[in-house]
């Protein structure tokens, strides 16, 4: 899928611990409006089942591992967020399920813009009609 992309942030490591950092302009290319993070999962049930319309995030998980799902309605891919060091940026458009691997694991999200119910579709059936609209239109 051309737009989610998978990006390994630098550690620097110091007698104090780790640290990384990603940037507009450099790993991503919208400023972050909005922040917010996922825990206390309950490890059985998946979340999400929704896309967004407009919406572009930046995922990242600073602890634990997290199973994250996208499909564009034709093919599907799996990532794995397991480590500080990695960002996935996901542009509009692709619908998501995601999982906790782990106890205690914690998703954070850097999103495009405030929330809005109405950047949401929430029925897997919309969504293919919605593809269907506008795959040629933009880049889903
Ligand atoms: C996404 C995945 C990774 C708010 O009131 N404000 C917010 O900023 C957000 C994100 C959610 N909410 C409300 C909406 C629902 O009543 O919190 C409730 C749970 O949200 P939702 O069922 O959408 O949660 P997830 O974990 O399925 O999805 C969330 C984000 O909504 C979504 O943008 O990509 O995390």
């Amino acid at each position: 899928m051309k737009d989610i992309k998978e990006i390994d942030l630098k550690k620097i490591k110091s007698p104090g611990g780790s640290l990384s950092f990603f940037e507009k302009g450099k790993d991503i290319d919208f400023d972050i409006k909005r922040v917010y993070y996922i825990y206390e999962f309950c490890q059985e049930n998946r979340r999400g089942f929704h896309a967004h319309k407009d919406l572009k995030q930046v995922m990242w998980c600073p602890h634990g591992a997290i199973e994250i799902d996208f499909t564009d309605g034709k093919e599907t891919i799996k990532y794995i967020l397991n480590d500080p060091t990695k960002i996935i940026v996901v542009n509009k458009g692709y619908w998501r399920e995601f999982v906790s691997l782990k106890e205690n694991s914690i998703l954070c999200v850097g999103a495009s813009d405030v929330y809005s119910e109405d950047d949401y579709i929430r029925d897997y059936n919309k969504y293919l009609e919605w593809v269907e609209e506008n795959y040629e239109k933009d880049t889903v």
